[in-house]
């Protein structure tokens, strides 16, 4: 089945300069990359991307993490596209915690615990079509992205754009 999936390389995956590896391993896929963009994340983006989690003990350190403080403030944000794209990517990725995943994997290869106990696993990855969607959505506008994946409508709308000078 095809599917897509939001692939975020993260903070610490772009502070390692690790970006044309991550992106070279993920090329092994070949998956279609159908958007990309740099971003810098904000608060508000952050925690919608992370609401699962907002339970958790060490969520304001994982909304730090993705905003960059630690590192630098951005984030590589990609979609990818084509059969069986979610299985595929996040075997690459490897488990989320880097100690346990696979040593081959990228999370295995690059990702690391501090001492603070925050999981730095460099990329993020879609976990089912639900969650991709809910994802996709939350990072890309529907021009962003080459394909038409999920169904879209026009608004009309009035508000200042920048534009070159
Ligand atoms: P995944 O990113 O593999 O889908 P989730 O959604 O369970 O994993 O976790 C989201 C993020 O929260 C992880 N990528 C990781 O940065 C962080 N995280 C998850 N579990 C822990 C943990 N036990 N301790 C510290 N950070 C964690």
């Amino acid at each position: 089945m095809e599917q897509q999936a939001l692939v975020l390389i993260k903070p610490d995956g772009l502070k390692k300069s690790l970006t044309g590896n991550i992106l070279t391993r993920l090329s092994e896929t070949k998956l279609e990359i159908v958007a990309s963009k740099i971003v810098r994340v904000s608060r508000e983006l952050a925690m919608e991307h992370y609401c699962h989690m907002k339970d958790m003990p060490f969520f304001e350190d994982l909304i730090k993490y993705i905003m960059g403080e630690y590192h630098k403030k951005k984030v590589m944000a990609l979609v990818y596209w084509g059969e069986e794209a979610i299985e595929k990517i996040r075997a690459l990725c490897g488990k989320t915690n880097p100690e346990e995943a696979d040593s081959v994997s990228i999370r295995g290869s690059y990702g690391r615990i501090t001492t603070k106990g925050v999981y730095e696993n460099v990329i993020h990855a879609s976990s089912n079509p639900s969650e991709a969607e809910r994802e996709i959505k939350l990072w890309f506008s529907p021009d962003e992205i080459i394909m038409d994946l999920y169904p879209k409508k026009e608004i009309e709308e009035m508000r200042k754009v920048r534009v070159w000078a």
